[in-house]
Order: C-alpha cells, then sequence, then structure tokens
C-alpha cells in the first residue's frame, strides 16, 4: 500500500492502538508491521503472540480479560496435556491451537510467516495488511537477576519477576523483513509507533536494519503514542523495566528509545512532555472501541499537523 498508514506494534496495548486506527482509517489503507521476538517453538507449535493477538482483536475474537488467545476458549487439550503430565506453563486454548496447527503446516510446506500470516488475516476477512516484522527468526533475550531467559519464560513462566539488566535481539542482525513491509514503510503518507512496551515489543522491530534505516530516512512524520499514563504501564512490565535498566519512568525516556525515527509524541493528559520532541496531548487510555479510535484519531491529526 503507498501512500498509506504503517504502525509499528507488539503487545496488548499496541494491539488496541492498531484496532483503533484500523476503524478509523478507510479499508486497505493500514499496515501493521508487528513484533516477532515474543515468538518462539512450544510443543513442536511455532507460537507467534504478537501476532495472534492482533489478528483476534482486529477480528472481534480476542479475549478481552486476558489481552491474547480468543474469546470463549475452551481448553480440553490443555487438560488432557496436563492429565499427560505435560507442560501447562503456557495456555494452548483449543481453538488457538488451529492456528498454531496451520502454521506449523504451512511452515512445513515451505511458507514464509508472512505468506501465513497473510492467508489468516484474508480468512477473517480483514481489510489491512498485517506483516510480521520478519520472515527469519528474532527471538528477545533478557539479562536477569536469575540468569539469561528467554521472552516467554520472563513474561510468562517468571511473570516479569526477575530484575532485567540487558535485552538482545537475537537474529535481528540478518532478519528479512518482507518486502511488502519495507515498500509500505518507504512509501507511507504516515508512520505511527503503537504505545507498546519500547524494550520489548518495538526495539525488536527497530533493531531490523533495514526497517531502521527506513525510518531514519522517513519522508512521513512519524508519530509515537506513550505506553506511560501517569509514569506507569496500562498493562504489563514498562515501567518496572526502566526502573530496572536505570531509566525514569517517564516520557523523555521513551523519547531517547526513539530518538532520530520519531517527529512528535501524542502523551497521556498531565503527563511530562519530551522537551525533544513537539507533543499533543490525549486521554491515552483505551478502555472500549471509542477510546481506541480516539487515540487513532489522535495520533492521525498529529501527524498531519507537523506534516505541513
Ligand atoms: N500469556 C500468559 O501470561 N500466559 C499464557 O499462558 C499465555 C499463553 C499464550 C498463548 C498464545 C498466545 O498467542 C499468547 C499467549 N500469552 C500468554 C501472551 C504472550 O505471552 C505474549 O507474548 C504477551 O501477550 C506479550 O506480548
Amino acid at each position: 500500500m503507498s501512500g498509506g498508514v504503517v504502525v509499528l506494534t507488539g503487545g496488548v496495548g499496541g494491539a488496541k492502538l492498531v484496532d483503533g486506527l484500523y476503524r478509523s482509517l478507510p479499508a486497505g489503507t493500514l499496515s501493521a508491521i508487528v513484533n516477532t521476538g515474543d515468538d518462539f517453538s512450544h510443543l513442536g507449535l511455532p507460537i507467534s503472540p504478537d501476532i495472534d493477538s492482533l489478528l483476534y482483536l482486529l477480528s472481534g475474537q480476542s479475549n478481552r480479560e486476558l489481552g491474547w488467545g480468543r474469546e470463549g476458549e475452551t481448553w480440553s487439550f490443555m487438560a488432557a496435556l496436563k492429565s499427560l503430565g505435560g507442560p501447562d506453563w503456557f495456555r494452548l486454548g483449543d481453538g488457538d491451537l488451529a492456528l498454531h496447527i496451520l502454521r506449523a503446516e504451512a511452515f512445513r510446506a515451505g511458507e514464509a510467516l508472512s505468506e501465513i500470516t497473510d492467508r489468516i488475516a484474508r480468512a477473517w476477512s480483514l481489510q489491512l495488511a498485517v506483516y510480521p516484522m520478519s520472515d527469519t527468526p528474532v527471538a528477545t533475550w533478557l539479562e536477569t537477576s536469575e540468569g539469561r531467559l528467554s521472552f516467554q519464560d520472563y513474561f510468562v513462566a517468571r511473570q516479569c519477576r526477575p530484575k532485567v539488566s540487558a535485552l538482545a535481539y537475537e537474529g535481528a542482525a540478518l532478519a528479512r523483513p518482507p518486502a511488502a513491509a519495507l515498500k509500505a514503510l518507504q512509501e507511507a503518507r504516515t508512520i505511527i509507533v503503537a504505545p507498546s512496551n519500547p524494550w520489548l515489543s518495538v526495539a525488536p522491530i527497530l533493531a531490523v536494519p533495514s526497517i531502521r534505516a527506513a525510518l531514519q530516512a522517513r519522508t512521513a512524520p512519524a508519530v509515537a503514542v506513550s505506553p506511560l499514563v501517569r509514569g506507569k504501564a496500562v498493562k504489563g512490565p514498562t515501567a518496572k523495566l526502566m526502573d530496572e535498566l536505570g531509566l525514569a519512568a517517564n516520557n523523555h525516556s521513551i523519547a531517547a528509545v526513539y530518538a532520530g525515527l520519531i517527529d512528535a509524541m501524542i502523551v497521556h493528559d498531565g503527563d511530562d512532555a519530551p522537551d525533544s520532541l513537539p507533543v499533543a496531548y490525549a486521554n491515552t487510555l483505551m478502555s472500549n472501541e471509542a477510546d481506541r479510535i480516539r487515540v487513532a484519531q489522535a495520533a492521525l491529526e498529529m501527524a498531519a499537523k507537523i506534516a505541513k
């Protein structure tokens, strides 16, 4: 999509903004480039949590309270697995399982992640492009007080309790974004960075050299929505992580992560504004669809304003 809106996203908060953008823009004009640093193989199945959570939300199937998996899910598979002494720390619902098995089959047939992702988006009649940030594996690793942990071990098995000292995005240097994703970014009219955790969900995307280069060479305005509300993350470990990384949990620290890659920021009403960037204020809490549309429109309006 040339001249469209491209959003970089990961995690639950990011998916909400993508949904707001999706419901604010004409069909076919939005492209989402999604974090795959959370991806891993579990029970021999390829899991892509941030892609799947986004597809479920956009298609109206997501489990709202969890932020991942499907609404009305059943858990017979997990009960049977547990009775067999299998691992039950990462919960795969019966319906969700179909997606992972289909993706496993696609990989065995030689399909790329972007191809199977596009196939699912079309199966659910979604009118936007959903691109993985890379068709080759990139894995987020964390150096913590409990040793070097993979993302899901840290995030799910240990519930973000370990103290983090550093992060690494293995495979990022060799990552291969889908050509269409890079093209959409290079030809974008507007670029949005969703209110995802900058270190866990956006940094892996920015670690992909060709994506970072496309952002640095951008002609379109790029606007980031802060993931902080009154110095805290709405959900997830953003503020705790910032503290452990020795960063103040404020919008200056967020702006610093995106230095040179964004032109403005949407900041929650009353919160601190980074002095290095123009900001617009909004109530960035997104509890329902109207909120999601409102925050999306605030970002689009700010982009239009600075594009002039
Ligand atoms: N998060 C959890 O905290 N516990 C789970 O058992 C769990 C299972 C799961 C299954 C499929 C999927 O797509 C996501 C799942 N998540 C689970 C969320 C996952 O950890 C994501 O990486 C986070 O949402 C962060 O993006």
